[in-house]
């Protein structure tokens, strides 16, 4: 499916740079900067939580024109613990701890201002370090919305989706028994949190299964087989479980309700009309609440980035935006001489 995108895409690069951020709790957040170093920077915020980053994730960014930070947020990826491990202890990865990951991340890259790129999980997650720290973001690329609202979750995991997809619905209730069956996440996270591998790799491979299988508009096998290995699927499974068991630590609405705080920061909304994972209703949501930002519905795409209509579209606002410069934010002594604001002679 991804070689599909190379005429959309930029061509695959490596990176220059890599590391580890320690965060506290044990934690440690791998990180990569690709592109050019004197670039406009921009972080990549990946989905899930706990899909991890993918090389094919750099090019939907100008390598000439970007400074691509792409990490992996807690317990996924090459980050670690890793959430695959039962030992791992999830009660440091919250949203807001990400958010804070997110910030010390830009702080020891030396960087002032970012753009912000996420889709799914990471349209979420970026809406939220946006609302919290809304001076340090130049721009906004969101995809696929998802705001962990009530109805969003009940959608996906507790049946609605089953209506379009009821060959792999079945599949995904199989490890759970009928009595269990009026409340599936709250299922799930007894047999993911089960410390025996025979109860918690099979409900991981059923939850990761079900994702993997309904977020392209066409079956995509290599997305499958990717997001269905054992380890990927039991630390994602976990992860996306954990945050959905908690409503994401938000306030129902509390995303849509806070773009007041983000409303002056261009921004550009990509979503597919057919995306099962998150239907278009919450894009319609964020748009009604806040349309200044630019608002893209790709009618023959569902919900992955790497559906070729959401790929170009992501690609388009990157390249717009790559030409707005980033403005230092850093405050300017000002002396009271210079100032003819009244405010700040008193
Ligand atoms: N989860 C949606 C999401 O963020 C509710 C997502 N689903 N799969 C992915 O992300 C990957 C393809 C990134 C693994």
């Amino acid at each position: 499916m991804i070689d599909r995108l190379d005429d959309i895409l930029y061509p695959p690069i490596e990176p220059y740079e890599t590391g580890e951020l320690i965060v506290g709790d044990g934690n440690r957040i791998h990180w990569e900067i690709s592109g050019n170093p004197e670039g406009k920077p921009v972080v990549f915020l990946h989905g899930g939580p706990g899909g991890g980053t993918s090389p094919w994730h750099r090019r939907f960014f100008d390598p000439e024109r970007y400074k691509i930070v792409l990490f992996d947020q807690r317990g996924c990826g090459k980050s670690t613990p890793h959430a695959s491990d039962p030992a791992a202890d999830l009660r440091f990865n919250t949203t807001w701890h990400l958010v804070a990951d997110i910030e010390l991340l830009r702080r020891n890259l030396g960087i002032t201002q970012w753009q912000v790129f996420g889709g799914s999980w990471g349209s979420a997650l970026a809406l939220a370090y946006a609302q919290t720290h809304p001076d340090a973001v130049s721009e906004i690329v969101l995809r696929g919305i998802f705001t962990l609202r009530r109805h969003e979750l009940e959608w996906f995991y507790e049946g609605g989706a089953g209506a379009v997809y009821p060959d792999l619905w079945e599949d995904f209730i199989a490890p759970i028994p009928v009595l269990e069956r009026s409340r599936l996440i709250e299922a799930y996270h007894r047999r993911l949190t089960d410390p025996d591998p025979a109860v918690h790799i099979p409900a991981g491979v059923a939850w990761s299964k079900w994702e993997a299988s309904t977020l392209t508009l066409l079956p995509d096998p290599s997305l499958v087989d990717q997001m269905t290995d054992a380890a990927q699927a039991t630390a994602f499974a976990r992860i996306e479980n954990h945050y959905f068991m908690h409503g994401g630590w938000f306030e129902e609405g509390q995303l849509i309700a806070g773009v007041g705080a983000i409303r002056h920061i261009p921004a550009v909304i990509v979503q597919g009309r057919f995306d099962m994972c998150t239907p278009p209703m919450t894009a319609w949501d964020l748009h009604r609440a806040w349309p200044e930002a630019e608002f893209v519905m790709v009618p023959d795409a569902a919900h992955a980035a790497s559906e070729p209509g959401i790929a170009a579209a992501l690609r388009a606002a990157t390249d717009r935006f790559a030409s707005r410069g980033s403005e230092p934010v850093v405050a300017q002594p000002v002396s009271v001489e210079d100032s003819h604001d009244p405010a700040l002679v008193e």
